[in-house]
């Protein structure tokens, strides 16, 4: 069988029982590579989820792979104190025959194993409000359990991911650049960007002055992050744990609701079909804040609504950055991909505007 990645060098290395039978590869993420992939012995199958590691974007696997054990191995024994399975609620590490979280190959390739969590699934839009209110639960969850975790424990993988001022500068140093030459078909994006130059401060400004906590935080908070249980459509795992770091819970708060509130894709090309459905956020919020709400603090519920216009922006912004750059970053399928991609970040934000009293009405309504 033809795979992009060698099977049998797969197996020797993880240790994997039985013959190789089939693999497919799972498109969802934008930067790494995932593949299920099973292995028949005896009679059983066992799915696992093999994950090429980007490493242009983790150039440090030690470091990640580290963070990853950490906070999962925290996890686990939350999860067991708790009469929850441990296999299931969170990413368990399959390790290497020689004890190591990852494997490297001649060629410098880096292979992670997870074991594969079955009979559950992942969404990438949302038809029914109550599974939002349930990813909002787990996301809650998640930062509730990584509370106690020790920060100072953790590798700062991407520093400054959400620093959405130096994003904001990041944007104007590719237009001063034109790498790709495309400066000219993004006239409007750049001057929507301009425009909004004020709001790329205000959470850094607010973390400087020490009026926000920094916590443990996912960052990748995206609704596919999460897998729900096929039964219950409980979130039952957070996953793509690359990106936990110390950050603020608005990070997370905010990317939910760009990725999970409204019906469209991403990569949406119609924008009349981008905006904010305020009964998704509405649900978002009261599982998020029935999750976390005794411990956020008061500027942080107040920041809520502003922080998921915030994250919305900046997303558009690393688009529109990518794509001034000639699609280094992201994952793409057509040339015009990151361009589409912050269209309707930039949309969104443009809805967001719009409906921020009724957002913060919403928001007040579930404070405690
Ligand atoms: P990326 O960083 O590229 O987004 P992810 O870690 O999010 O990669 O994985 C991509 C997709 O693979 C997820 O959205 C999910 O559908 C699936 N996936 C990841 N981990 C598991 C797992 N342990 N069990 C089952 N499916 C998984
Ligand atoms: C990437 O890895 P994935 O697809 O879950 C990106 C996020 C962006 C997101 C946009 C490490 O997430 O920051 O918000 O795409 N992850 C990284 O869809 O850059
Ligand atoms: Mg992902």
């Amino acid at each position: 069988m033809n795979t992009p990645f060698n099977a049998a060098e797969i197996q020797k290395n993880f240790g994997l029982r039985g013959t190789f039978s089939e693999y497919n590869q799972i498109h969802d993420g934008h930067i790494n590579y995932t593949y299920k992939i099973v292995f028949e012995d005896g009679g059983i199958r066992t799915p696992y989820l093999l994950q090429k590691i980007n490493t242009d974007t983790f150039r440090d696997p030690d470091a990640l792979m580290e963070n990853i054990l950490g906070v999962t191995e925290h996890l686990r024994a939350y999860i067991l104190e708790h009469g929850g399975d441990p296999d299931r609620e969170t990413l368990n590490v399959i390790k290497t025959v020689e004890g190591k979280p990852y494997y490297r190959n001649e060629a410098d390739e880096c292979y992670r194993m997870y074991k594969f969590i079955t009979e559950a699934y992942t969404c990438q839009q949302i038809e029914n409000p109550t599974v939002f209110y349930n990813a909002a639960r787990a996301f809650g969850d998640f930062q509730r359990r990584l509370a106690d975790y020790p920060s100072e424990k953790l590798h700062e993988i991407l520093p400054d991911f959400h620093n959405t001022a130096k994003r904001f500068e990041n944007l104007q140093k590719a237009i001063a650049e034109n790498k790709s030459g495309r400066k000219g078909n993004v006239a409007a994006e750049i001057a929507f960007a301009q425009a909004r130059e004020a709001d790329s401060h205000v959470l850094v400004d607010l973390l400087a002055a020490g009026r926000l906590p920094l916590r443990v935080t996912h960052n990748d908070t995206k609704l596919n992050n999460v897998m729900f249980d096929n039964h219950t459509n409980k979130g039952i795992c957070v996953i793509d744990l690359d990106t936990v770091m110390p950050g603020l819970s608005l990070y997370d708060f905010g990317d939910s609701i760009r990725f999970g509130a409204n019906h469209a894709a991403e990569d949406e090309k119609d924008l009349s079909k981008v905006w904010l459905d305020l009964n998704l956020f509405e649900n978002y919020v009261r599982g998020y804040l029935e999750s976390t709400g005794e411990s956020l603090t008061t500027t942080e519920i107040e920041y809520l609504p502003f922080s998921a216009k915030l994250l919305t922006f900046e997303c558009g912004m690393r688009f529109l950055t990518d794509y001034l750059d000639g699609d280094t970053y992201f994952h793409t399928n057509y040339p015009d991909h990151n361009l589409d991609r912050c269209r309707t970040q930039f949309a969104l934000v443009a809805d967001m505007e719009k409906k921020m009293d009724e957002m913060k009405a919403i928001v007040e309504k579930y404070r405690r």
